[in-house]
């Protein structure tokens, strides 16, 4: 039997129409973005634009080009009321706000460090909705998020998504584009022993994150008594990609150095959706203190501690962050 298309997986699953507007309109642009990622190296946009964004940080041209498809795209969508963008300072609005209008928060290609060594980078969104007539509030905590996913560009081009019941893995047929339901229920088990950070930060960890890398270091002989592997891509979306398809914890602490920023990695448009993507997935998403998903923003570009993953593992980090408060 075929698998489903995306149209047929929305609408089989209760997805609301304009919904399914919209999330049709980001797989158009995951699909767009897929093919500028693809062909980069032919048009020359793999390098710097030598532009700084909101964050700081120099823009690839890509990240640029891909944030321009992200709004031309998704700007279809008769009730998109406004855009969340890592690229743009400001929100954008599209229109009057009106009462359970969508706000898309998204960033457009993350992780573009690895562009320029061809390894995988991804989309990554979320959806929420006006609260009332005129009301241009766009800082909802993340239990808010009626719908939440990420596209990855690597050796095939997927779309994983979730309205919080499961979470449904799309693969793009190489030849027309469509998105396929090929990893439907995907599941993150409770138990790993395999870990993601970035080491190179060790000297600015707190003493939890210190303590529990140690221990997992320490393998059969320390006091987790069993060995763990360590993998990390520096791409946000494919170190979720792998936790989501074999299980793992993933971190992004808070430490000496860049806790005075709240951390990394960014609540609005990287750590809600995937925050959501995990619990949905049976998983659990903290900051070490709780879940991110209940975190209050005071800003559209706030970042967030994250440690997300397999259930059993999240518990034993937020031990570890408690033993120490
Ligand atoms: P970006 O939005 O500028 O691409 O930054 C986010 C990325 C994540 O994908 C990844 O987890 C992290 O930054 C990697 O950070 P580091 O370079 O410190 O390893
Ligand atoms: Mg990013």
């Amino acid at each position: 039997m075929t698998a489903l298309t995306l149209r047929q997986y929305l609408t089989q699953h209760a997805f609301d129409p304009d919904l399914v507007f919209l999330i049709e309109d980001i797989a158009s642009a995951a699909r767009s973005i897929a093919s500028l990622v693809r062909s980069g190296a032919f048009d020359g946009n793999l390098g710097s634009a030598d532009e700084i964004n909101v964050q700081g940080e120099t823009q690839k041209t890509l990240d640029i080009m891909a944030n321009d498809v992200f709004e031309a795209t998704c700007a279809n969508s008769p009730r998109l009321a406004a855009l969340v963008s890592e690229e743009v300072e400001d929100v954008t609005w599209l229109k009057e706000p009106e009462a359970d209008d969508f706000l898309l928060y998204f960033d457009p290609l993350d992780g573009s460090s690895n562009l320029d060594v061809n390894l995988s980078v991804g989309s990554i969104f979320a959806v929420m909705q006006v609260r009332a007539d005129g009301d241009d509030n766009v800082l909802h905590k993340g239990r808010n998020q009626i719908c939440a996913g990420y596209a990855i560009y690597g050796p095939s081009t997927m779309l994983v998504l979730t309205k919080g019941d499961e979470v449904a893995g799309f693969t793009a047929d190489p030849v027309t584009g469509e998105f396929r339901l090929t990893h439907p229920a995907m599941t993150v088990p409770p138990e790993t022993s395999e870990y993601a950070i970035n080491t190179s930060r060790a000297r600015h960890w707190h003493a939890p994150v210190a303590r529990y890398i140690a221990d997992c270091v320490a393998g059969k002989d320390g006091p987790r008594g069993r060995s763990f592997n360590m993998r990390w891509t520096a791409s946000m979306v494919a170190d979720v990609h792998r936790i989501l398809t074999r299980g793992g914890v993933f971190l992004y602490p808070a430490d000496s150095n860049n806790e005075k920023a709240g951390g990394k990695l960014r609540l609005m448009y990287e750590a809600n959706p995937m925050a959501m993507l995990i619990e949905s997935a049976g998983g659990a998403a903290s900051t070490g203190l709780g879940d991110i998903q209940d975190v209050t923003p005071q800003a559209p570009h706030q970042r967030v501690p994250v440690i997300l993953g397999s259930r059993d593992e999240v518990a034993v980090i937020e031990k570890y962050h408690a033993d120490h408060a």
